[in-house]
């Protein structure tokens, strides 16, 4: 139609697309090494956000399961490594997840390291997506998909020390070893996977973080001050919908 022929849809005057319907998700990834608080972090952002619809995703969720001969040198297995993860899979659920689709998230079993092949978890569209995992960065077509990037950022010794009681005592990863044993096994893994990943492929990919959480969960300033910005995001998006001409300039931070 001619520029002067008056539209039959007239109230779409400035919006290329209805932020109603298209409204997107806000989606934040937090990354960080093993047991820095990301899991600490997303929770605390969770809690104070419980006005709006958010959900987490782990990246662990996308683990591939390991063929039965990996698991039978499982000891051998790099699980710190980006091929570990099926990043095509994750990278299609967060594009359906932008699109405000509903998601079937796969399910790892941590203790067989296996996917359980019949279940998912299903994941509703919301106004905020976070996606936590250490190589969440790794992927540049993920972090495009996202909002906010956050690095939480806890020393390698707390980490360690952490991880060791995490996987033994509160994962009870394998209840037949006795706790030294299983500690040995971690230090082990720890020195042969977990710390060479970190050094490779963890903290080069904090350079792509817009905000810097120093000591995890305990850093509850700067989780208030995400929060605020999540909730001016999520309330320009309302701004766009009353008022269509308002056009929302994006902004990075560092604390
Ligand atoms: P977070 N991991 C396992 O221990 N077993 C599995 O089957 C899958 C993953 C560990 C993995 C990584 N390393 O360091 C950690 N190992 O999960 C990441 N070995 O989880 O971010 O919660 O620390
Ligand atoms: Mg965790």
């Amino acid at each position: 139609s001619s520029p002067h022929t008056p539209s039959s849809n007239n109230n779409n005057n400035a919006t290329p697309s209805s932020p109603d319907k298209n409204r997107q998700p806000f989606v934040i990834g937090v990354c960080g090494g093993t047991a820095s608080g990301k899991t600490t972090v997303c929770d605390m952002i969770i809690q104070q956000l419980h006005d709006h619809r958010v959900v987490l995703v782990n990246q662990d969720s996308f683990y591939r399961g390991l063929t039965a001969e990996e698991a039978e040198h499982v000891q051998e297995y790099n699980f710190d490594h980006p091929d570990a993860f099926d990043t095509e899979q994750l990278l299609e659920c967060v594009e359906k997840f932008k699109s405000g689709q509903t998601v079937q998230v796969p399910i790892y079993d941590f203790k067989n390291h296996r996917r359980c092949s019949e279940t998912f978890r299903q994941v509703n569209a919301s106004d905020v997506i976070i996606l936590e995992g250490i190589l969440i960065f790794h992927d540049q077509r993920v972090r495009n998909l996202m909002n906010m990037k956050i690095f939480v950022d806890t020393d390698a010794d707390v980490r360690l020390s952490r991880r060791i009681r995490r996987d033994t005592v509160e994962r009870s990863r394998d209840v037949n070893s006795v706790l030294e044993q299983a500690t040995i096994f971690l230090t082990v893994q720890y020195a042969k996977f977990v710390k060479p990943a970190f050094d490779d492929f963890i903290l080069p990919s904090k350079k792509y973080a817009d905000v810097i959480i120093p000591r995890g969960g305990d850093n509850h300033v700067a989780v208030d001050l995400i929060v605020q910005h999540i909730r001016t995001k999520l309330g320009q998006h309302d701004l766009c919908k009353i008022y269509p001409n308002v056009y929302v300039i994006q902004s990075t931070f560092q604390i």
